[in-house]
């Protein structure tokens, strides 16, 4: 099927059209950064949210994603779901959409849930999943939920590309406390005990709140309902605002929210902090701030995928590197010679 077809298709709404733009950009085939280009222009009009939702394996992810699409259908919102699973290279999110797809949602038009397959990312697994979730929005679903397993760089890369992002954590999760610990999940703007039927959910909601204080320099936060904001402005490594002034508004202080996804409950209360994170985002000027940094970021991902593809396709660097190998491995010349070389070489005018 031809780009243009595909385009038309989009444009007459087929949601089998958009099942293969998924997949065209998915796999990166002939056409997919023009279907891409097509859908960016449909980007600007507003009104769509992205919500990513991460945490530890059968914290609830899922569980709470059925509970999300209900809430939002419920409210004559559509819903678009892209599942991650950036470690299972095999199923991929295949099993966890799947699951969705088969229950309630499964016949209702206005919601489209999509697994992705980590083998079908090239490199950048985040790129890819804002660009599927570029396409859901494109296409006019006004709720995207991103949901991703685990704990990692990989997993919060993808999550936080969404303007709101929710870490699952649960009693039974150790590890999750451990790597909130190492500061690795600072970057949630709302914070979710689910399973709290189960004992410890209490304590872990504790241990959560005083975490984020002891970060924000209020170790008692929690103890006291009266505390001011002092306003501040901090980044995080990963140059992502945490928190901080525009104007009047002080800082977003993360909630830590309890869920018993199973029975529904919490979800309308964690439903209603999304929409207030969102409204803060509005309102401080975050929100064109983190969509300007992101468009930069983006431009610059697509630049260096390109760039990667026409080292290995246009030019002579993989020939070059043939050639040296040896050399490399017998310890005559490190690789940093090389590439070097291979550099100049291309520089040069070694392009085929
Ligand atoms: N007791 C209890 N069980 C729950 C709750 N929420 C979800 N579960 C159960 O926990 C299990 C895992 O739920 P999922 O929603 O598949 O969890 P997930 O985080 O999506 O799992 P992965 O995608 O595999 O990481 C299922 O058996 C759910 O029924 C809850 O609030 N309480
Ligand atoms: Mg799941």
């Amino acid at each position: 099927m031809s780009v243009e077809r595909l385009l038309e298709g989009l444009d007459r709404h087929e949601p089998a059209a958009l099942a293969r733009a998924i997949t065209l950009v998915e796999n990166q085939r002939d056409g997919f950064e023009q279907v891409l280009s097509h859908a960016h222009s449909r980007l600007a009009r507003g009104g769509a949210r992205r919500v990513g939702i991460t945490g530890p394996p059968g914290a609830g992810k899922s569980t709470l994603t059925e509970r999300f699409i209900q809430h939002y259908r419920a409210a004559g919102l559509s819903v678009g779901v892209v599942a991650v699973d950036p470690t299972s290279p095999f199923t991929g999110g295949a099993l966890l959409g799947d699951r969705i797809r088969m229950e309630s949602a499964s016949l209702d038009p206005h919601v489209f849930i999509r697994s992705m397959a980590t083998r079908g990312a090239h490199g950048g697994l985040a790129t890819t999943t804002e660009e599927v979730a570029d396409l859901l929005e494109a296409f006019g679903f006004a709720r995207i939920l991103v949901e991703t397993v685990g704990v990692g760089q990989t997993e919060l890369d993808i999550a936080r590309s969404a303007e709101t992002t929710v870490l699952v954590l649960v009693p039974e999760s150790g590890d999750g406390i451990q790597t909130l610990k190492a500061g690795v999940m600072e970057i949630a703007d709302v914070y979710v005990v689910n399973k709290s039927d189960r004992p410890g959910a209490d304590k872990l909601r504790q241990e959560v709140e005083v975490m984020l204080g002891i970060r924000r320099g209020n170790a008692f936060r929690h103890v006291s309902p009266h505390h001011t904001t002092q306003p501040r402005m901090e980044e995080d490594g990963g140059g992502r605002e945490r928190a901080g002034p525009v104007g009047a508004i002080g800082e977003w202080e993360p909630p830590v929210l309890a869920t018993v996804a199973s029975r529904g409950e919490g979800v309308a209360e964690l439903a209603a902090a999304l929409d207030r994170h969102y409204a803060y985002l509005e309102a401080s000027g975050r929100l064109a701030e983190r969509r300007r940094q992101r468009l930069a970021a983006r431009t610059r991902a697509v630049l260096e995928r390109a760039v990667r593809r026409w080292l290995v396709e246009a030019t002579r660097a993989e020939e070059l590197l043939a050639q040296r190998l040896d050399e490399v491995v017998e310890g005559r010349r490190s690789p940093y010679d090389v590439a070097a070389e291979i550099l100049d070489q291309i520089k040069a005018g070694a392009a085929r």
